[in-house]
């Protein structure tokens, strides 16, 4: 059965919450990008900021016995002071419109949490990637966008910052760390990472490797460019306007507290997720191929 509701709707929250009367709920709604969220900042505070707060506030007016997931992001940590691990002690330093609202979501489960004494617990999560991510994200934007440089579909990748790094895992892993968290005998919130940080630059040459490119770096800034060596041909350009406004350069998550209490550890490392979301990709762009026309995207433009 679908009903049909809204984050920026408090009345259409009331109505299926009543009628469904939940044991639990995973807010996992948001405008969850965020070099989207520079674009529309009034709109991601009002979906991934407030409709925390509409969702908590149902809940707590229907005197709801539920358990409430909140999907908090390693974008809190935002500009971090030193190279060292994120974790739950950590300070939050956002640095962008997105990394704000799900500051203010974050602090509000935990005011609910405390005041009223529902079951509200932050999940903390870096970044969890699959072949079900969308194509604007970085991630997924590589491995569909190399497979189809390498059929021939697409002449290069185009991408902004090269340098960040960020903590990638396997989203499965994490939803089984979210379904732990709420089962979990109080509510707490909960760091989960896999302890492993690359650049996208790293991820580029990964996944460059497995199609058997060939690839060389030229040139510096916005004039790099990476080189399928083999056969001269420039695969990867830089475009400034995927260069957000503020950046978050580093993110190593330290999950050790979910190690300990939740007894939750990622199965699935870095190189593996990278040849998963690959060989989706390749199928996907040898389909496009055969069939003569797109089966998935049309344009990848953000
Ligand atoms: O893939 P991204 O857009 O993910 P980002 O910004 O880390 O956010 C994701 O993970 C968060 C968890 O920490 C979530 F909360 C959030 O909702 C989202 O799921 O960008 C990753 C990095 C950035 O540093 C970006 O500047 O890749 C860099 N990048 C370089 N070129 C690019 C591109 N990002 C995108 N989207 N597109 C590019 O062409």
């Amino acid at each position: 059965m679908t009903i049909y509701g809204d984050l920026s709707e408090s009345s259409s929250l009331l109505n299926i919450l009543s009628k469904i009367k939940p044991d639990e709920i995973y807010n996992l709604g948001a405008q969850s990008h965020v070099q989207v969220s520079f674009d529309v900042p009034e709109y991601t505070a009002n979906v991934t900021g407030l409709g925390a707060l509409r969702l908590l506030d149902v809940i707590r007016h229907l005197k709801l016995p539920v358990r409430y997931y909140q999907a908090s992001s390693s974008e809190m940590f935002g500009k971090v002071s030193d190279d060292k691990h994120q974790n739950e002690n950590t300070p939050f330093n956002p640095q962008s419109p997105y990394g704000l609202a799900k500051v203010f979501a974050y602090h509000l489960t935990k005011i609910y949490r405390d005041s009223y004494h529902i079951f509200a617990s932050n999940g903390i999560l870096f970044n969890h990637e699959s072949p079900r991510r969308g194509i604007t994200f970085v991630t997924r934007k590589i491995t569909m966008g190399l497979s189809r440089v390498k059929l021939g579909l697409q002449g290069t990748l185009k991408l902004g910052n090269l340098s960040s790094q960020r903590d990638w895992g396997y989203a499965k892993d994490y939803v089984e760390g979210i379904w732990k968290i709420l089962q979990y005998k109080t509510p707490e919130d909960f760091v989960l990472a896999t302890g492993e940080t690359h650049t996208v630059r790293q991820f580029v040459e990964e996944a460059a490797g497995l199609l058997k490119f060939d690839l060389v770096w030229k040139g510096k800034g916005v004039k790099e460019v990476g080189i399928d060596k083999k056969r001269n041909k420039t695969i990867i350009e830089i475009d400034p306007s995927y260069f957000r406004p503020k950046e978050v350069d580093y993110l190593l998550g330290d999950a050790s507290k979910a190690k300990k209490l939740l007894n939750w550890k990622p199965k699935i490392n870095f190189r593996k997720l990278v040849e998963i979301m690959l060989k989706n990709d390749f199928d996907l762009a040898k389909k496009e191929l055969k069939l003569g026309r797109k089966v998935f995207v049309k344009k990848i433009n953000i």
